[in-house]
């Protein structure tokens, strides 16, 4: 029998991409400064206009998830890192986003089989965001971490005896009226 485990000594060859919200910018393009360090100090070209990088920009943290699956779906990459700042404020906005964008980021892992990270923070201030993001410690680090690692354990691991039985959580496409 085996032991997975994910290592980081094929970062040179792994396909990546980002999904950053803008919403709370100030703290989300620390994030993404976090992320690129980390994969770029692991032999990952992040170069934009390189092949083992692409980088999706989304509003804000409601939308990263859906950008996420799709990105997900396109076969193209063996990770995506979902970067946002979800910051309590006085109205109950916070927990509604906070609650779908954690929601909708596991679902897409689990409907396409591509690891997802969850690279959103959730504060109760912007001060306890900016610590997280570069003023104590950048979890974009960590999150850069996460997709390596999952990205390497992923390629490891038997594949679906059935690819079509394992998508069973994926959206039926609508029959035509004459089939
Ligand atoms: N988006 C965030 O990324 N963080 C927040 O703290 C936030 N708050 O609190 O409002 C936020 N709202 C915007 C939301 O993500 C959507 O972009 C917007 O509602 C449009 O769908």
């Amino acid at each position: 029998m085996a032991v997975f485990e994910g290592s980081f000594d094929r970062s040179s060859t792994s396909r990546f991409a980002i999904v950053i919200g803008r919403f709370n910018d100030l703290v989300t393009t620390k994030l993404l400064e976090g992320c690129q360090d980390c994969l770029k100090r692991h032999g990952v070209n992040i170069d934009p206009n390189g092949n083992q990088v692409d980088y999706a920009w989304v509003p804000g943290s409601f939308e990263v998830a859906l950008v996420a699956r799709q990105l997900a779906l396109s076969g193209q990459y063996d990770a995506i890192i979902c970067l946002g700042a979800v910051i309590r404020g006085q109205t109950p906005h916070f927990d509604y986003v906070a609650a779908e964008v954690s929601k909708g980021i596991a679902a897409a892992g689990f409907q396409t089989g591509v690891p997802v990270v969850f690279g959103i923070l959730t504060t109760d201030s912007m001060q306890q965001a900016l610590e997280l993001a570069g003023i104590k410690s950048n979890l974009g680090w960590n999150y850069a971490m996460s997709a390596l690692e999952m990205a390497s354990l992923m390629s490891q691991l038997p594949k679906p005896a059935n690819a079509l039985e394992m998508s069973g959580l994926m959206p039926q496409l609508p029959k035509s009226a004459d089939a």
